[in-house]
């Protein structure tokens, strides 16, 4: 018969293929696939490519026991390590303005907070503020809202350039559950043009110069603007990570997820409400009987 620990460490192992629990349906967000897989190792892309309602979380869980994990390379915290390479025609062409309906299947509630923004690739920062944000989204006691799952975003009309070359840019979902410590992630690769006018014949390569090239909008300039606004983005799990100097400061206002998160990540078992520990359980039982 089994310790107590070892079959504590298998159920601890099973979380990843059974708590998936959110990704957008629409737009069609990144997928993983071989690129994914060079940079964060053969088990981590595995992982996702059987669920990809996973957390990032769960993929570090995969990660910690793997010597292909590059976590320099992986940037797990942009898009959950999904890579633009594996998704070059997955490119949603829009314009400068332009509203987009979002569709998100949330399999199972977790309190948390959540937004929408548009994230600069090449350093894991959000430009300008988030398109929505939740300060309370997916709520345990509440279930999952229609408008959490079912809403517009806009475009801003001022993007920087760089966001008319594909793979620059993405809309990337972001929620991160502290009630339990799991983030969840989905990124839409777009590219902007900047025109207007819907006869001018020219896709959305072109016009970049009805868009502020040199829009204030710096990276700095909007971190430290957004730190104070924003209560949610990149957050105390990030900052936790020492991964994302960009996205981390003043948005985890004072929360308690840096007291609990070490231990979730380590052991994998919840340690938050009850429901969500009863909700684990479940999952865990499904998973074992075969559904
Ligand atoms: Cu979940």
């Amino acid at each position: 018969m089994k310790s107590f620990a070892a079959t504590t460490a298998a159920l601890a192992a099973l979380l990843p293929l059974v708590h998936g629990h959110g990704f957008v349906t629409s737009p069609q967000p990144r997928m993983p696939g071989p690129a994914m897989k060079a940079a964060c190792g053969n088990q981590v892309e595995i992982n996702q490519q059987s669920d990809n309602y996973g957390n990032i979380q769960g993929e570090l869980q995969v990660a910690a026991t793997q010597n292909d994990y590059n976590a320099a390379e992986c940037d797990i915290w942009l898009c959950k390590g999904y890579k633009f390479d594996d998704n070059k025609d997955n490119v949603f062409s829009y314009k400068a303005g332009q509203t987009i309906d979002f569709g998100v299947d949330i399999r199972a509630p977790h309190t948390g907070v959540a937004n929408v923004s548009v994230v600069d690739t090449a350093s894991n920062s959000v430009i300008g503020q988030p398109l929505i944000s939740w300060d309370v989204y997916a709520s345990t006691a509440t279930g999952v809202k229609p408008d959490e799952t079912s809403f517009k975003v806009t475009l801003p009309t001022d993007l920087p350039s760089k966001c008319a070359t594909a793979g620059n840019c993405v809309l990337q979902w972001y929620w991160y559950a502290q009630s339990i410590d799991q983030t969840y992630e989905s990124c839409i690769d777009f590219t902007v043009g900047g025109g207007s006018a819907s006869g001018s014949g020219s896709s959305s390569s072109g016009s970049t110069t009805s868009m502020p090239a040199t829009a204030k909008t710096t990276t700095a300039a909007v971190q430290s603007s957004s730190a104070s606004v924003q209560p949610l983005t990149t957050l105390a799990t990030q900052a936790r990570q020492g991964t994302t100097p960009t996205q981390a400061a003043g948005s985890n206002s004072g929360s308690s997820s840096s007291s609990n998160g070490a231990g979730t990540a380590a052991s994998g078992i919840p340690t938050g409400s009850a429901q969500d520990t009863l909700e684990y359980v479940r999952a865990v039982f499904q998973y074992l009987a075969g559904n």
